[in-house]
């Protein structure tokens, strides 16, 4: 048989995206921001992750069954979610500026769907269990869990012991299976970050401070001046769930992009876009949220990224990727997780 061309290179495509799904664990804090929103969107639509599970670490509700809407939306209802509790209806409500618009609510009632369709909030795992559950069937040194919220889940999961899923504790699970932990929070080489201090201090000090292997870092100032969202609310489909999420929330202003980041490099690696900012050294949270990298020769399993390109490459390769996840999906357009195809290039690609 003779393929042609463009054949041939989708076959090509094909075979060298499917030897690079990495497994990833996103815990998200989806509620007050929508970059959350597109860092869901981007790993379900990405034919170089596995999406193993999503935690979410905000207690709202709503949280819970957007999530479920959106991962069902791009084709992985199956993708199981687990929530913090005790579970409120709580709403976002911006009171700051009044400029900022709320999406969960809305999302979750639109889109309904998954395994957590309206009103069933309460369905959702713990997100301890689920942690649990699948650092323990998935092979060893495999696993990339990428926070991008609060890190209390995190925190209970390493003072988690022995369970049906698994004799060893969680801090056992964690040196096993888990082969890198990207964080977004904090500011390097120092500062003091929301997702540090918004929650409980003292638990992303336990997390950060006490975990064991290698973790990489995106502060405040890497995602802050990267603005994107634009073009998927101009020009993304109609029915597209990110979409309508960013234009309840920003009303067609392009917003920073951290959590997209801290995804992307967890997929991709490096790439073109990333350099990392130390060679040496590890991260410390203090009581109060604030961290500062402490210059110790002697570790090297910590790092901290910083952006190799400026910001509008960086907003122009999030806007092709946001862009043509949301084209995937699209119902009985070939889209959805079932026809995947390499969007590396996409975001590698420089203008
Ligand atoms: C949230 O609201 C729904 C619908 O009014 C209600 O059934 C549910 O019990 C509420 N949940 C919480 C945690 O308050
Ligand atoms: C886990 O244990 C540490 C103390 O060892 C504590 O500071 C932290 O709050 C605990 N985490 C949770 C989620 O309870
Ligand atoms: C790049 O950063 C500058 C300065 O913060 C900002 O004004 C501009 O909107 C940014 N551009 C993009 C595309 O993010
Ligand atoms: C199951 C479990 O331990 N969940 C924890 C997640 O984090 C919150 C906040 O610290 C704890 O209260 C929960 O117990």
């Amino acid at each position: 048989m003779k393929l042609s061309g463009s054949a041939t290179i989708l076959l090509l495509e094909a075979i060298l995206c499917l030897g690079h799904r990495k497994n990833i664990i996103i815990d998200t804090d989806i509620f007050s921001d929508v970059d959350d929103t597109g860092a869901l969107m981007l790993a379900a639509t990405s034919s170089s992750a596995n999406l193993l599970a999503v935690n979410i670490n905000y207690p709202s509700t709503f949280s819970a069954m957007a999530v479920s809407a959106i991962l069902s939306h791009y084709g992985s209802p199956q993708v199981p979610i687990g929530t913090i509790r005790p579970l409120t209806n709580t709403t976002f409500f911006d009171d700051w500026s009044f400029e900022l618009g709320e999406y969960t609510s809305k999302i979750a009632y639109h889109f309904s769907g998954g395994s957590i369709p309206w009103g069933h909030a309460e369905d959702a795992w713990d997100p301890v269990k689920l942690y649990r559950k699948v650092l323990a069937e998935t092979e060893d040194a495999s696993v990339t869990i990428v926070s991008i919220g609060f890190l209390d889940n995190l925190s209970a999961l390493l003072n988690s012991t022995g369970d049906g899923y698994s004799h060893h504790t969680g801090r056992e699970l964690v040196s096993q299976k888990v082969a890198e932990l990207v964080v977004m929070g904090g500011a390097y080489p120092s500062g003091r970050e929301w997702n540090f201090f918004g929650s409980s201090p003292s638990q992303t000090a336990h997390a950060i401070n006490t975990w064991e292997g290698r973790v990489v870092f995106l502060g405040d100032e890497a995602g802050r001046d990267v603005f994107s969202g634009g073009r998927l609310m101009r020009e993304g489909p109609a029915t597209d769930i990110v979409r309508q999420a960013y234009i309840y929330y920003s009303y067609f202003k392009p917003r920073p992009s951290w959590d997209m980041l801290a995804v992307l490099y967890g997929i991709h690696g490096l790439g073109g876009f990333f350099e990392f900012g130390n060679e040496y050294g590890y991260n410390y949270v203090g009581p109060d949220g604030s961290n500062a990298w402490v210059w110790d020769e002697s570790v090297t399993e910590q790092k901290f990224l910083r952006l190799k390109v400026d910001n509008k490459t960086a907003a122009a390769g999030i806007d092709r990727l946001l862009l043509k996840g949301s084209l995937s999906g699209i119902k009985g357009a070939g889209g959805g997780s079932s026809a995947p195809s390499c969007e590396g290039h996409l975001w590698h690609e420089e203008l």
